[in-house]
């Protein structure tokens, strides 16, 4: 922090090192000005810093509004409980303590009997180790509590990635800027990666060609030279598709094949069966476009691949991510830092999560894993009965699947629901209590990215706002309450944050002390690095996994394979002749998640919830351009704005996401159409593998 007199001598302003606390890749460094008003710190601007390489000096325009989020007349202030129904949002304010005290007599009491009817819920609202699971995977390990698979994400693509690759690595988004072919593959970054396509168009100018491989025409899409147009969950086909042109032209970097890698013949036999011809009937694309994309491929070098989490919300993620990772291995792109791929890079920080969490509080017990993804069916199924569910960092009842379930499990009248918010989300809605806690200009914390090589941490800027608390301290009192006596239940949030660096590993060189006085720390590579330019994978065979053992033994198929949507015409083709249109729901713009939706200026821009609809679609079904719509399948029916566009492919909806129900017209949103059903690996949500109807509504 350094401090500076300002001129007009009335005030003193400071700037304070933060981290964007977001999940989103590019974990940007924020300045926070800080103004010292009538013995009071108020912030008064956040900025990008210019000094932190992949932030570049700029913050998007969601998180250029920070202030106005903090500072937003609706943040809950104080602890509330419930008056009215559940959902209804009725709340009258109460003391901390008694708040605590109730919510601990309570959960002791569900305890008694069984804590693993006690849940936790939580997700990346802040994606802080402190905040995050630090001091409450301390309390619900102590307590015994169930524990929460947190899939709603990103499994499927690590999983797969793991089995790989070895790990989670990939291309230094800094080295991007000289690639010469970048494919952005399920990847819309100018919303949801800017700092990498800002390195994308540094690269653009210097003569690299930029590829979209998406059904929808994102703003990234249009902006790429190139936009292949495929069906939603088809991208392994399309890997598969490239694999067999590599192999039939001898496009294969053999040398690096023969030493780095494991199941080449194999993979080439699988290969074989997917010519462009048939490739193209999967992916509703052209042979050509395939042949095409393999050439350049080969041809064009470096060549990276951005591949997002875009493309893995489909039955068959895990496996499209696996082949799509072979890719770089098969044509030799690791070997340049430009090349590779980069899907995550959260395995290079090496984080002491034992020291964050004490697994030794659960003493030996081994509760039961509730998967986040399904926690409809959970709350309304599970045996023994989850009673207890404590919500954090996460708004199950706007972002989980097949959101009537979800609801319907939160209205549960035996269900006690404890909600620790900014906001009265429409999680919120359905809490007994609902605990304030802190933002990131609050409070302290440690970020652990998954884009960028830099451990971020973060200062608190000003003092908390009304009676919020962070969540450290929430679950801290509340392990008071309960009795819990060990030492690391009073640590603060300072020691904790520097636990999480405590094991100086191998790929690092952590000290808190440092990050916090200089706002992050590089991962200890070499500045132009490339994570598997000689090999060096930490899979089993020590070899990029074409063919996994691992997968073998688990009885799963060893090589990677197309596995055809759960939803389309190949699985069901009884359900897509009654629901014909795949519908897509990613991310909005100007949201993060369901984050930011209700701060008025995002949400201006946003307009309204709405569907894209490609003029043939619209037209066969009467549908006019600003017409409302309703969509619906076996599960719900949701009402939308139509736009008719051919941003849309053929066949396919586009409802960007996520809205606050609360804030539709309808009081739903596009999850209200998802399933719960779960990909090849790895657990995750299928939000992108849905069949729909499209009708037009009466006005
Ligand atoms: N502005 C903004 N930024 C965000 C977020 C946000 O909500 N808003 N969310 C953050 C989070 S949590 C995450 S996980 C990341 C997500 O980051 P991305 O993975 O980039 O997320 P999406 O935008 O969902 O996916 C990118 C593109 O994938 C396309 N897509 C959908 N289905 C398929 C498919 O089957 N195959 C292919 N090839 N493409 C497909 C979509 O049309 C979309 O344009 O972004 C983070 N950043
Ligand atoms: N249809 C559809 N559904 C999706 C997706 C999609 O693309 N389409 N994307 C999926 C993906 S990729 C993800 S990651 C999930 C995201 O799901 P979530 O992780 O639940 O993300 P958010 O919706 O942003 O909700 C985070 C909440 O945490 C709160 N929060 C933030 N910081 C703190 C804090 O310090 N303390 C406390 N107590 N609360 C805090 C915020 O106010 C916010 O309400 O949604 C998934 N759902
Ligand atoms: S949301 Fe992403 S791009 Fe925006 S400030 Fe945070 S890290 Fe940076
Ligand atoms: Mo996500």
């Amino acid at each position: 922090m350094t401090t500076s007199k300002a001129p007009a001598a009335e005030f003193t302003r400071s700037t304070v090192k933060a981290a964007c606390p977001h999940d989103c890749p590019d974990t940007c460094a924020m300045e926070v000005t800080v103004e010292q008003r009538a013995g009071k710190r108020v912030a008064i601007k956040v900025a990008g810093s210019a000094a932190h390489a992949p932030t570049q000096g700029v913050l998007c325009t969601k998180v250029s509004r920070y202030l106005e989020r903090t500072y937003h007349p609706e943040r809950v202030l104080r602890p509330l409980k419930r008056v009215g129904r559940k959902g209804e949002g009725r709340f009258e304010p109460v003391s901390w303590d008694a708040a605590l005290t109730d919510i601990a007599q309570r959960l002791q009491a569900i305890a008694a009997v069984d804590p693993q009817r006690i849940v936790p819920y939580s997700y990346a609202g802040t994606m802080g180790l402190v905040q995050g699971e630090s001091m409450a995977a301390r309390f619900f390990h102590k307590l015994g509590a169930s524990f929460l698979d947190r899939t709603i994400c990103a499994t499927a693509g690590a999983e797969a990635l793991n089995y790989t690759l070895g790990t989670r690595a990939g291309t230094d988004v800094e080295r991007f800027a000289e690639s010469k072919l970048i494919v952005f593959w399920g990847c819309n970054a100018i919303a949801s990666n800017l700092h990498l396509w800002s390195r994308a168009q540094e690269a653009k100018r210097k003569g690299a060609k930029l590829i979209a491989i998406d059904p929808y025409r994102s703003l990234t899409a249009e902006k790429c030279h190139q936009h292949i147009a495929l069906l939603p969950g088809t991208d392994g086909a399309l890997a598969l598709g490239l694999m067999h042109v590599l192999v039939r032209e001898g496009w294969l970097d053999r040398d690096y094949i023969e030493r780095h890698t494991i199941g080449f013949e194999p993979l080439a036999q699988r290969a074989r069966e997917f010519d462009p011809r048939r490739v193209a009937q999967l992916c509703g694309i052209s042979a050509r476009e395939v042949e095409q994309l393999a050439h350049d491929y080969w041809h064009i070098r470096p060549a990276a691949i951005r591949l997002n989490y875009g493309m893995q919300r489909a039955a068959g993620g895990g496996n499209a991510v696996r082949a799509v990772a072979c890719l770089p291995a098969l044509a030799g792109h690791w070997r340049d830092p430009a090349g590779g791929l980069l899907l995550s890079t959260s395995g290079m920080f090496n984080v002491d999560n034992a020291a964050l969490q004490r697994p030794e509080l659960l003493a030996g017990r081994r509760p039961r894993t509730i998967n986040m993804s399904t926690i409809g069916r959970d709350l309304l199924h599970a045996d023994p009965p989850i009673e207890a569910l404590t919500v954090y960092n996460s708004n199950p009842v706007a972002v989980a699947p097949q959101s009537r379930e979800v609801a319907q499990g939160f209205a549960r009248e035996d269900l006690f629901t404890v909600v620790l918010e900014h906001f009265m989300t429409d999680t919120a809605d359905y809490a007994d209590y609902v605990l304030p806690a802190t933002t990131q200009l609050e409070h302290v914390d440690v970020v652990k990215p998954y884009g960028h090589l830099y451990m971020m941490a973060n200062n608190p800027a000003i003092d908390p706002v009304g009676e919020a608390l962070p969540n450290t301290e929430i679950f801290r009192r509340l392990a008071a309450k309960m009795g819990f006596t060990e030492p690391c239940f009073r640590e603060s949030d300072d020691e904790i944050a520097a636990q999480a660096f405590a094991r100086v590993g191998v790929t690092s060189n952590y000290d808190w002390q440092v990050a916090k006085r200089d706002g992050w720390q590089r991962v200890a590579v070499a500045e132009h690095y490339a994570p598997f330019a000689s090999g060096g994978f930490p899979t089993p065979s020590g070899r990029c996994e074409f063919y996994s053992q691992t997968l073998a033994d688990m009885g799963l198929d060893p090589l990677p394979a197309y596995v055809p949507p759960h939803e389309g015409p190949v699985s069901r083709p009884d359900l897509a002749r009654r629901y014909p249109l795949a519908i897509i729901s990613p991310p909005a713009r100007n949201f993060l998640n369901s984050t930011f939706v209700n701060v008025q200026s995002l949400r201006a821009t946003e307009g309204e919830p709405t569907l894209d609809i490609h003029p043939l679609d619209a037209n066969a079904r009467g549908i006019v351009d600003g017409g409302r719509v309703r969509v619906f399948n076996d599960r719900g029916e949701l009402r939308l704005r139509a736009r008719v566009t051919d941003r849309a492919r053929p066949g396919v909806v586009v409802a960007l996401s996520i809205w606050w129900k609360k804030l539709a017209a309808d009081g739903k949103n596009a999850n209200e159409l998802t399933s719960q059903a779960l990909t090849d690996i790895g657990r995750a949500p299928t939000f992108y593998d849905c069949l729909v109807e499209v009708a037009p509504a009466a006005a």
